[in-house]
């Protein structure tokens, strides 16, 4: 059975960027939905026994009936999951490290990077996530929709960013543009060089 991860900040750790309020609900609402619905759909199946993580990247041997509920819950709990640790009220700034050498030579510096990231997941129509993913070694940046995750393709994140209204409606209204920005300034750039250097 699949449980809530705590936080690993407070939920007005976040602040002024991501407001207090918006954390709450979408860490004890919108992630424990998920993860009931999960928990719901592979109850009494050995999929209870298996890291989501695993379970998505072979999603196709799931069986039909509850694939796409796995597909849909379990991404969610497994994107969420992800997002949260990849966050932290003494992030932002420019990545160092491994990670930071890498972007810098795949994108042509950080903010061609962020550019590239920005224009991604403002192209992303409707709900989904943008990524930093590292496939065969190499770095590149992708979208999802719904809460399909780059795990299912074979990809590995090394960041992602949550696009669905919830995640910034309450502050940004229908401003994606405008949470996108503010979102490098908790991007937790210590911890993105740790998954990076771990799976390169
Ligand atoms: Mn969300």
């Amino acid at each position: 059975m699949h449980t809530l991860p705590k936080l690993p900040y407070e939920y007005n750790a976040l602040e002024p960027h991501i407001d207090e309020l918006t954390m709450r609900l979408h860490h004890t609402k919108h992630h424990q939905a998920y993860i009931d619905k999960l928990n719901a759909a592979i109850k009494g199946t050995k999929f209870e026994k298996i890291d989501i993580n695993a379970v998505l990247k072979n999603i196709n041997e799931v069986p039909e009936n509850i694939r796409t509920v796995v597909r849909n819950h379990g991404g969610g709990h497994s994107n969420h999951s992800f997002f949260w640790t990849i966050m932290s009220p003494d992030g932002g700034g420019e990545p160092s490290g491994e990670v930071g050498d890498a972007i810098k030579q795949t994108f042509g510096g950080f903010e061609k990077f962020k550019e590239i990231f920005a224009e991604a997941a403002m192209s992303r129509f409707g709900s989904g996530w943008a990524w930093l993913i590292l496939q065969n070694g190499k770095l590149a940046v992708t979208s999802t929709a719904n809460q399909d995750t780059p795990i299912s393709e074979g990809k590995t994140p090394v960041l992602g960013l949550d696009l669905w209204e919830h995640s910034y409606y309450k502050k940004y209204g229908p401003s994606r543009a405008d949470y996108i920005k503010v979102w490098w300034n908790v991007v937790d750039w210590e911890q993105v060089n740790k998954l990076f250097e771990n799976i390169k």
